[in-house]
């Protein structure tokens, strides 16, 4: 996604410009183009489902599962998670923030502010896979649908439980249980949390990393750095617009170019 939405924002600065993906394709397979797109400060909102796992491909660890964690067949991962927002800080990301799937409350702003940013604006939500009820004894599992089912169209099934919903109250943690048992704490960054300090929001992050808790909200913003546009002077107008004459520089230019290469 990332290379076709640096192209596609590179293009037009008319266009506002939102890019869905997940941790799989932003941490493992897509690690490089993501690494990029933020070296570039491309204008655009760069949004991360992480649920630690490819589920497309039937649930392999992606590069944000955490050590220990298990795998539906009971393997536990045994190496150590990328954190998208250390990364980011490391390559120098200008807004950078995390959210639950289930606290719209602190999810909204967040994506709205994402929106507004120029720059690219790098919004991680926590959104835990619906297979965390595929387990054994339960009616809803695909095994056991798979066995009861009479198979007339071919479909996927995903069980169907209750809404999960948690709000975060700033600067404490916030246990939010799964309907399989399992339960995963955010902690909301602190009042006073200032997301313009670089190396404190770092140690922040990294104090709080690795203890069981996911810190989230607007964790590092800043706005002094130019956007691609800036950095490459890209026109104006979406390239679309352009008219051939300014498109294409002409016989004569090409000429003169080549004989500087002789
Ligand atoms: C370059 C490349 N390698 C491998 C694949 C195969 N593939 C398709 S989806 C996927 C996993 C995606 O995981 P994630 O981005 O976490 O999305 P999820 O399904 O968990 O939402 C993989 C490895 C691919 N599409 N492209
Ligand atoms: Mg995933």
């Amino acid at each position: 996604m990332a290379p076709i939405a640096t192209g596609v924002a590179a293009a037009n600065r008319e266009l506002v410009v939102v890019g869905v993906s997940g941790d799989g394709d932003s941490l493992s397979i897509g690690l490089g183009h993501l690494c990029h797109a933020i070296r570039r400060n491309v204008r655009m909102l760069y949004v991360i489902a992480d649920n630690g796992v490819y589920g497309l491909t039937k649930g392999q660890f992606s590069a944000s599962a955490d050590v220990g964690s298990r795998s539906r067949r009971g393997e536990p991962n045994l190496l150590p998670p990328i954190d998208a927002m250390l990364l980011g800080l490391s390559l120098g990301a200008t807004f950078l923030a995390r959210g639950f799937s289930g606290d719209k409350g602190q999810l909204v702003p967040i994506l709205k502010a994402g929106l507004a940013h120029g720059g690219f604006a790098l919004v991680e939500v926590i959104s835990p896979c619906v297979q965390f009820n595929d387990h054994e004894g339960s009616t809803k599992s695909f095994g056991y649908v798979r066995q009861h089912e009479l198979q007339e169209v071919d479909a996927d099934f995903i069980p169907s439980r209750e809404e999960i919903r948690g709000q975060q109250i700033p600067g404490t943690a916030t246990e939010v249980k799964f309907h399989d048992g399992a339960a995963v704490r955010f902690r909301a960054v602190p009042p006073g949390y200032d997301p313009r300090d670089r190396r404190a929001v770092e140690a922040y992050l990294r104090d709080h990393s690795g203890h069981g808790e996911i810190v989230t909200g607007l964790l590092y913003l800043d706005e002094s750095v130019p956007d691609l546009h800036q950095l490459n002077g890209t026109p104006e107008e979406p390239l679309w617009s352009l008219p051939y004459e300014r498109l294409c520089p002409g016989a004569a230019e090409l000429a003169q170019f080549q004989a500087r290469l002789r």
